[in-house]
């Protein structure tokens, strides 16, 4: 019995991630988990998993669910979310969470002496020096839930890293990979929403019709897996059945291929190495064609920003990140158009002060400045 810790439950991977463990009771069982501030799913997933610790957002939250639920602890806020990495009685932390918040409860999980299972690719992207150099001292490992990430772990069983020649990292485009730049000047909130072949939470929606989703993902392959920017691609797949690929140096191909349900990345992160069975209806003879086409760095320009970002280091990804969060939602709420999010994010990288090798404060220090510089932009203040 494999025992979770559950951060971001009512997001699209953390529901997933209980409908995971709902088909498998007899190896996965849930022993805390976190919610933001949707208290109706709350109460649904409380009686639903048989937990005595759950987190929420608000202090008055908290103290209204331990009136009802007298035999649960609740916590609340991101001091809330770092007791439950604490926590002793578990073996894995599923990190669910969006954005920069995740970051400071995986490094609790992993001085805690816990592996991860990661869905918050912004922890890598933001620090993934300091969580790799925390993964090596204390001896833990680190799942991606990823789907890319997830498919370049299976290619890469086996072999002997040594001999990669390059990680090919697919791409679906997003909502508007059949737009010019012309045409994204007035694309609303909700056609961006709409994704082609993924069902996922609003903010990545969006970053993956920036791209900067991508971007996000190659910084995150680079951490993950020690490889080099120089040999980390990325190829546009409209198909999103290739979730991702392994080239050798002797030419031999290694791809992982399946339905976009990110159920199979998150059973992989939380079975690891074994597999757990599960009913998925791909067929090859159903399937038209597949298509693969090179990435247009000046069709999205984030993307070549991430590489660029991602080479220099230091506080570089952190402000790129914290720039995007607001810009993303500044987006959703209305406030920007699509163009103006590359924009602004492209100014904060800009304009922000540079950090060759930040310590954590640092990082945490660069996020709030970028965050409070890109909010002052959209208000007109600067
Ligand atoms: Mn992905």
């Amino acid at each position: 019995m494999k025992r979770l810790v559950l951060l971001g439950a009512s997001g699209s991977i953390g529901l997933q991630t209980v409908d995971v463990v709902k088909k498998n009771k007899d190896k996965f069982e849930i022993v805390a988990f976190s919610i933001g501030r949707n208290i109706e799913v709350c109460r649904k997933l409380i009686e639903e998993i048989n937990c005595n610790i759950v987190c929420v957002s608000l202090k008055e939250d908290a103290l209204m669910l331990s009136k009802e639920y007298p035999s649960i602890t609740f916590y609340y806020g991101d001091e809330g979310l770092v007791k439950l990495a604490k926590l002793e009685n578990y073996d894995l932390l599923v990190n669910a969470l969006v954005g920069f918040v995740g970051l400071i409860p995986t490094l609790n999980a992993i001085e805690n002496k816990k592996d991860v299972a990661l869905a918050n690719k912004e922890t890598l992207v933001v620090a993934g020096e300091i969580v790799n150099k925390a993964l090596k001292k204390n001896e833990c490992m680190l799942f991606p839930i990823d789907s890319e990430h997830s498919a370049i772990l299976q290619c890469l069983l086996g072999n002997n890293i040594k001999q990669v020649k390059k990680i090919i990292i697919t791409a679906s485009g997003g909502s508007f990979r059949d737009l010019s730049r012309d045409e994204l000047k007035n694309v609303s909130v909700k056609d961006a929403l709409n994704h082609p072949n993924w069902a996922m939470g609003a903010k990545i929606t969006i970053d993956s019709a920036t791209m900067m989703n991508k971007g996000f993902e190659v910084i995150e392959a680079h951490y993950l897996f020690d490889i080099d920017y120089d040999d980390i691609e990325v190829v546009l797949h409209k198909e999103s059945y290739v979730h991702s690929m392994v080239e050798y140096i002797d030419g031999s191909i290694m791809a992982q291929i399946g339905n976009a349900d990110m159920r199979i990345p998150i059973m992989y992160s939380l079975s690891y190495p074994e597999r757990l069975k599960f009913e998925s209806d791909f067929s090859f003879s159903q399937i038209k064609s597949l298509n693969f086409k090179e990435m247009d760095f000046e069709r999205f320009p984030l993307l070549k920003l991430a590489y660029d970002v991602g080479r220099k280091k230091g506080n570089l990804p952190a402000i790129l990140n914290a720039a995007n969060e607001i810009a993303n939602k500044a987006f959703r709420d209305g406030l920007i158009s699509f163009l103006e999010i590359e924009e602004l994010v492209f100014k904060a990288v800009n304009d922000m002060e540079f950090i060759k090798n930040p310590s954590l404060e640092e990082l945490i220090d660069s996020d709030i400045k970028t965050r409070n510089y890109v909010n002052s932009l959209i208000k007109g203040e600067n």
